[in-house]
């Protein structure tokens, strides 16, 4: 053996070391994503308290809101955050944001998107659902059924929530033989969790009209014309049943224009 055989057996076991294939391999991380608010429904011209739910939002560290001259949106804090009850995170979120958020009056329902950036970038635009014009109301619990509904005047857009599990909301309308009503859902199209199922019965408990979807997307729309003079029903629930605190959703009642 010569004099340099054993230093050069020491540098090949030293290049073995650091060797790339006994480096471990960067981390994959996701870019954040933005599921949905809480609450959904977002005031312009106040200031409020917003949670933004998704995937990945524990490590964000910036929220950027666009859509509206003038808005502010203050990053209070990131967390993991669980979904309730086993619920599946891709829908409920894993992690989220909370935001103190502040768009002026005139901004404009569509508009207004949401930004979270994180270590891994950022995350697609999120479209805030706003309040517009139509009567605001808020849900009332306990309404549960045909013989405690809440009573609305048309038209109005109703914040509410499928509060638990198996809870369903019945509202009261009164209408004329032949009037038109619109009823629409919002909440899965601004990634709320849930899945609604809208019912209008008649004062016999008949079913006028049903609807679970739109033509293209997840939210129901109903239109319907009244059959004769009287008190109509109308229920929403999820048709999973699913329900909790994050399970928001708008009801907007219009009489179309004929
Ligand atoms: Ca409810
Ligand atoms: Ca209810």
């Amino acid at each position: 053996m010569s004099r340099f055989a054993i230093p050069c057996v020491l540098l090949l076991a030293l290049v073995a070391a650091a060797a790339p294939q006994d480096k471990k391999p960067p981390e994959k991380k996701d870019p954040p994503k933005l599921l949905y608010a809480i609450p959904l429904v977002v005031k312009p011209g106040e200031k409020q308290k917003v949670a933004v739910r998704g995937k990945s939002l524990a490590t964000a560290t910036e929220v950027k809101v666009t859509g509206a001259d003038g808005a502010k949106v203050k990053f209070v804090a990131a967390r993991a955050a669980a979904p309730p009850n086993n619920y599946p995170a891709e829908r409920l979120g894993d992690s989220e944001v909370e935001l103190e958020l502040e768009l002026p009056k005139d901004a404009k329902p569509g508009e207004v998107k949401l930004v979270a950036v994180g270590p891994a970038g950022e995350s697609a635009p999120y479209t805030l659902l706003l309040r517009d014009g139509t009567q605001v109301v808020a849900e009332k619990e306990p309404n549960d059924g045909f013989d405690q509904p809440q009573t609305l005047a048309v038209p109005c857009a109703v914040e509410a929530s499928i509060k638990g599990e198996r809870d369903v909301d019945v509202f009261k309308i009164e209408g004329k033989k032949g009037d038109t009503l619109r009823i629409e859902v919002q909440a899965a199209r601004y990634g709320s969790p849930v899945d609604a199922v809208c019912v209008l019965y008649d004062s016999s408990r008949a079913v006028v009209a049903s609807a679970s979807e739109s033509p293209g997307r997840p939210d129901p729309v109903l239109t319907a014309t009244l059959p004769r003079d009287g008190a109509y029903l109308l229920s929403v629930q999820d048709a999973n049943d699913l329900g909790g605190n994050q399970f928001g959703y708008r009801l907007v009642v219009t009489r179309p224009e004929k």
